[in-house]
């Protein structure tokens, strides 16, 4: 098969998930960048990515990573146990509804946009949001904390979704100190960090 064409920001939580998941499956890609408010970007919410693969145009980083990991990867990505893969399920679905939209609307942005576009630093949305990602950390050092994973099947789309949303947020000042605080999610973000598709795949923002 040709490459997977990926149209998306490039310091993109879910870009990076796609990239990750590519190289996961041992598919060659390619980030063409794409603004996601663009009239370029072909998704109807106006988010990214959009994927090219397969003579199919893709939307919903769900639904391609799971295309990407049934049709290249013999679904490796994926605990084959019902109650394996609800658990993996489960961990996808926080990190896009909760984790995401509190971490990037919180900190991410607001960062990104100061340190990036030189506007000031939002200081009061920022101090609103503090209290909820020091929720949202204790919640997850106290899971990952009982058996040093997210799932008993290894590495999965759980690890491939939470890792960029993870080290996003510890890519900011007050993310880097909250996560420090959290011993089993530091660890766990540290292995991960290791791993193949992940050095491979690294934003450019990454020291
Ligand atoms: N539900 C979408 C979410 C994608 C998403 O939120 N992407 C972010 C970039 S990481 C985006 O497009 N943000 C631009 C915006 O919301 O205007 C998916 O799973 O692919």
């Amino acid at each position: 098969m040709g490459q997977v064409r990926i149209f998306g920001t490039v310091i993109s939580t879910y870009t990076r998930i796609i990239q990750i998941t590519c190289e996961e499956a041992g598919l060659s890609h390619e980030t063409i960048p794409t603004p996601a408010q663009s009239p370029e970007n072909r998704h109807p919410f106006g988010k990214v990515p959009v994927v090219e693969v397969d003579g199919l145009e893709l939307i919903e980083s769900v639904a391609i990573a799971q295309y990407l990991d049934n049709a290249h990867n013999d679904g490796a990505l994926q605990p084959a146990g019902p109650a394996a893969r609800a658990i993996s399920d489960k961990w996808i679905a926080i990190a896009n509804n909760y984790l995401f939209p509190l971490f990037e609307n919180g900190l991410v942005m607001p960062w990104i946009m100061h340190r990036v576009a030189g506007f000031p630093l939002e200081q009061e949305k920022i101090e609103r949001a503090l209290p909820n990602i020091s929720r949202a950390l204790g919640f997850l050092e106290a899971e990952i904390q009982k058996d040093g994973a997210w799932t008993t099947a290894g590495f999965t789309l759980a690890d491939v979704f939470l890792y960029p949303v993870l080290r996003g947020l510890q890519l900011t000042p007050q993310g880097e100190v909250g996560i420090a605080q959290c011993d089993h999610l530091a660890a766990w973000l540290a292995v991960t960090e290791n791993r193949p598709s992940i050095v491979a795949t690294q934003w450019e923002s990454e020291p």
